[in-house]
C-alpha cells in the first residue's frame, strides 16, 4: 500500500479520492509542484533536491491565486520526508505537492472555499529521452503574462501545455516549444529552454511569459563553475535553428538535449559537448556528489 499525505495525515492512496463536483476539477483552481528525490546507492540514502525552493514557489503560486495553504514551508518539507519514509522509498521518486479548491460548488468566488493540501510520491525515472529530443515550435502561443501570471504554477494553465505538446506529438515530434505573444521563445510544454552560441548560454528572461524554473535557476547559478556565462535575454525563433546547441531543463526533464527543431538539425544533430557537460554536472549535484551544493539536498533517512 502506498501512502499519500492529505491535510496533515498519512492516508492510503486508494482512500484519497475526491468528489465529482470538486471545484479544481472543473476550473483548474489548483497550485502544484514537481520535486525530485534521487536515490544514492553509495550513500544508501534518498535526497530531495531543492525542496525549500519548490515549497517557496508553491506558497507564492497560492498567494497569487488567492488559495490558502494552511501549512508552512518547514511543515511541508517535514511532511515530505515523513511520507517518503512511510512509503519506504529507496529509488528515484517524483514528489507532487498540490493545493486545490476542494469545495463542491459551481461558484467562482473562491475566497471562502475549502482548500485541500496533499503530497503524493511516485517512483519516477526519466521524463524525456536523455539522448536528445526533436522539438516543434507550435502555433499555440504561451499564455502571456498580461493574461495570467505565468510564474505561478497553476493547474488550469497546463491546458496550454497540453495543447502545445499534442500539436507537437501529432506532427511526429517529441516536445513542443512555445513562443510568447511578442513572438519570442518562451519555453517547452513542461521545461525551460537554453541555447548555446559561441560558448555562451542564453535563456529567455522571466518577463517573457515563462515559469521561473528552479532547474533554470540552478543551471544559471552553477554554470560559472564550468566557466560558462549565462545571458538572460529575449530569444527569437531563428536563433533556435542556428544555435550551436539547445537544451531543455526542468525537474522532470533534468537537462535534455534538443537535437532537431522544426526539421532543422541543431549543431551536428547529436547532444552537444556543453549540454553534456552541464547535464553531467547537474546529475552529480542532485546525487550529492558536489560538496558545494550539498545544502540543496535534504536526506530522507
Ligand atoms: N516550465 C514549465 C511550463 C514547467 O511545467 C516546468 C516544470 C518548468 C518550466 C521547469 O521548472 P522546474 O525547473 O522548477 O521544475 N514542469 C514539471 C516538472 O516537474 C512537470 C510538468 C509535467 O518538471
Amino acid at each position: 500500500m502506498r501512502y499519500v499525505w492529505v491535510n496533515g495525515k498519512l492516508v492510503s492512496e486508494k482512500e484519497a479520492v475526491i468528489p465529482i463536483l470538486t471545484h479544481a476539477l472543473h476550473y483548474g483552481t489548483s497550485v502544484f509542484e514537481g520535486i525530485r528525490a534521487y536515490w544514492n546507492p553509495d550513500l544508501n540514502n534518498l535526497y530531495i533536491f531543492r525542496a525549500r525552493e519548490h515549497y517557496v514557489r508553491f506558497h507564492n503560486s497560492a498567494k497569487i491565486m488567492g488559495i490558502k495553504i494552511d501549512y508552512g514551508i518547514d511543515e511541508l518539507i517535514d511532511a515530505t520526508v515523513e511520507l517518503l519514509r512511510a512509503n519506504e522509498a529507496r529509488e528515484d521518486v517524483y514528489i507532487r505537492p498540490i493545493a486545490f479548491v476542494s469545495a463542491s460548488t459551481v461558484n467562482l468566488d473562491i475566497r471562502d472555499l475549502e482548500v485541500t493540501t496533499a503530497i503524493i510520491t511516485i517512483p519516477f525515472g526519466r521524463y524525456l529521452e536523455p539522448k536528445g529530443v526533436r522539438a516543434k515550435v507550435v502555433s499555440w502561443l504561451r499564455i502571456h503574462n498580461s493574461m495570467f501570471p505565468m510564474r505561478a504554477k497553476v493547474g488550469g494553465i497546463y491546458v496550454n501545455s497540453v495543447l502545445a505538446l499534442m500539436d507537437a506529438k501529432n506532427s511526429g515530434f517529441d516536445e513542443a516549444i512555445m513562443l510568447n505573444r511578442d513572438g519570442y521563445v518562451a519555453e517547452g510544454s513542461g521545461e525551460n529552454i537554453f541555447i548555446v552560441k559561441d560558448g555562451v548560454l542564453h535563456t529567455p528572461p522571466t518577463y517573457d511569459s515563462i515559469l521561473e524554473g528552479i532547474t533554470r535557476a540552478t543551471i544559471i547559478e552553477v554554470a560559472r563553475d564550468l566557466g560558462l556565462n549565462v545571458i538572460e535575454r529575449r530569444i527569437t525563433r531563428e536563433e533556435l535553428y542556428t544555435a550551436d546547441e539547445v537544451f531543455f531543463v526542468g525537474t522532470a526533464a533534468e537537462v535534455t538535449p534538443v537535437v532537431n527543431i522544426d526539421g532543422r538539425v541543431i549543431g551536428d544533430g547529436k547532444p552537444g559537448p556543453i549540454t553534456l557537460k552541464i547535464r553531467n554536472y547537474y546529475m552529480d549535484i542532485v546525487h550529492g556528489k558536489v560538496d558545494k551544493y550539498r545544502h540543496w539536498l535534504i536526506p530522507v533517512y
